[in-house]
């Protein structure tokens, strides 16, 4: 065998090592992302009984921390799942001061859509997006009723 193609066969084998590494291993019905599983529900809950639910799946309410995984979930939801859905980010203890929960680290990037957040009535303190916002995110009030998406990582 030619050293060319036992350097392309070893590319190949690496490929295949990283793939079977670096691909989530869902749960069936859990669609694939970069590096987790995101389960989107459309019976709605509150934001607390959301969360709830997600622990229920060992998972929790998704956290987006790059743009990339913005723009995957606004695909789904503009072209197969449209709704409201609840994300993991809350600022129920400090007004303003967001954070993901249950690990309470501080959202740092953001995507808030146009006029957001506004705190309407003040008493918006979760976070949510919809394919109405271009997946953008506007603050809601927490016991209002949304579809939600479980993230496992
Ligand atoms: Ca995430
Ligand atoms: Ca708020
Ligand atoms: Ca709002």
């Amino acid at each position: 065998m030619s050293v060319s193609s036992n350097s392309s066969l070893f590319t190949l084998y690496l490929i295949c090592i990283s793939y079977v590494f670096c691909a989530p291993d869902c749960p069936v019905g859990w669609i694939v992302g970069y590096d987790e599983c995101y389960l989107f529900h459309q019976n709605p809950l509150t934001w607390q009984d959301a969360m709830v639910y997600c622990r229920s799946r060992r998972a929790h309410l998704v956290k987006i921390e790059t743009e990339q995984e913005r723009s995957l979930i606004q695909n789904i939801i503009e072209h197969d799942l449209p709704g409201i859905y609840w994300l993991g980010g809350k600022d129920d203890a400090i007004e303003g001061d967001w954070r993901w929960q249950p690990s309470n680290e501080v959202v740092n990037e953001t995507f808030w859509n146009h006029g957001e957040p506004d705190e309407f009535t003040g008493n918006e303190d979760c976070l949510t997006t919809s394919e109405m916002e271009q997946g953008l995110w506007n603050d809601r009030a927490c016991g209002n009723y949304y579809g939600f998406i479980c993230e496992q990582s």
